[in-house]
């Protein structure tokens, strides 16, 4: 059984992934940290963490008995562009943190990079596992960093680093703030809301993305999988659909006919999302550890829209 600290555990991915790991693992085995109080009462325990604070990290994952790090503290890619110094310092310092207390305590380490890992020079269709990596934003500088220094404590420390590159992430439970995919979870709460939705992203503009349910299930699958199997380790590309805002929209007027979509572009979002890949190629998932996605996007708008109808009644 494992024991698991979980960095970041009120953000987007955090908050589910939570839930998810206390059904997989028993509540007690799994330690919620963030810099933040929650504002409701949490099932199992949670502690204040700030990831620059690498002496309380250690204290904190020693004190739980950890045996697993996920590191999911991070700011997003519209936010790391806003101030990209706290960007550095956050996303670099915090992960250097966790890989840190993963050294010293030998604990197996999870920790998510994304799209944004890829720039303009990536070829941008069914982008390759192995590619050319030459992000313009802070937040892909970040990320590449990332993927790197965690290969590097796998090879120099034998730390049993694992890590996918997570496209846009759509879910009905927690919204992110300051990403670009963003607009794609926006889409559905204004579309019950007010039945119409002004996008911040143009036409045309293809990203990958993936339902939460499908995201969570890929964390577990790859922490468990077998690591004789895995050539790769950090950084998996992983995906479900791709789709560009057209298309999302004529999903959701599948249950809401008269749903309206219009433009107001953020030129920044958009000079980002125009840098990322229309489309990766995932097949290194699948051949490593059976990575596999449930939801495509007319079984993700269906779910949304029924679980966003009861919690916005
Ligand atoms: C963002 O838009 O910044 C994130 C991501 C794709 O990493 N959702």
């Amino acid at each position: 059984m494992k024991k698991i600290l979980v960095t970041g555990a009120l953000g987007q991915i955090g908050s589910e992934l939570i839930t998810k790991l206390q059904k997989e693992y028993g509540e007690n085995n799994v330690l919620a940290t963030d810099i933040r109080k929650p504002q409701q009462a949490q099932n199992g325990p949670f502690a204040i963490l700030d990831v620059t604070d690498g002496k309380k990290m250690h204290e904190v994952a020693k004190e739980f008995g950890a045996d697993t790090i996920m590191h999911m503290a991070a700011l997003l890619s519209a936010k790391a562009e806003e101030n990209p110094l706290l960007a550095w310092n956050l996303n670099m310092g915090g992960l250097v943190n966790a890989l840190e207390v993963a050294r010293e305590l030998n604990l197996q380490f999870f920790t998510p990079s994304s799209i944004g890992a890829f720039g303009p020079s990536t070829p941008k269709n069914n982008t390759p596992q192995d590619t050319l990596q030459r992000p313009t934003t802070m937040y892909g500088v970040n990320k590449v960093s990332g993927e790197l220094l965690c290969d590097y404590y796998f090879h120099k420390f034998g730390i049993d680093t694992r890590g996918v590159r997570f496209p846009g992430l759509i879910s009905n439970v927690a919204q992110p703030g300051g990403g670009t995919t963003d607009y794609a979870v926006d889409i559905y709460y204004k579309a019950i809301e007010e039945g119409k939705y002004t996008s911040f992203i143009a036409k045309d503009t293809y990203m990958d993305m993936m339902y939460m349910p499908d995201a969570l299930q890929a964390i577990v699958d790859l922490m468990e999988a077998d690591p004789a199997k895995l050539i790769h380790r950090n950084a998996f590309n992983v995906t479900a659909m791709s789709f560009e805002p057209e298309e999302i929209a004529a999903s959701i007027r599948k249950h809401i006919p008269n749903f309206q979509l219009t433009y107001d572009v953020d030129p920044v979002r958009q000079a980002i999302a125009e840098s990322w890949p229309d489309s990766i190629d995932p097949s290194a998932a699948v051949e490593e550890w059976g990575f596999k996605a449930t939801y495509d996007l007319d079984m993700m708008t269906a779910d949304m829209l029924e679980q966003l109808k009861k919690k916005l009644k």
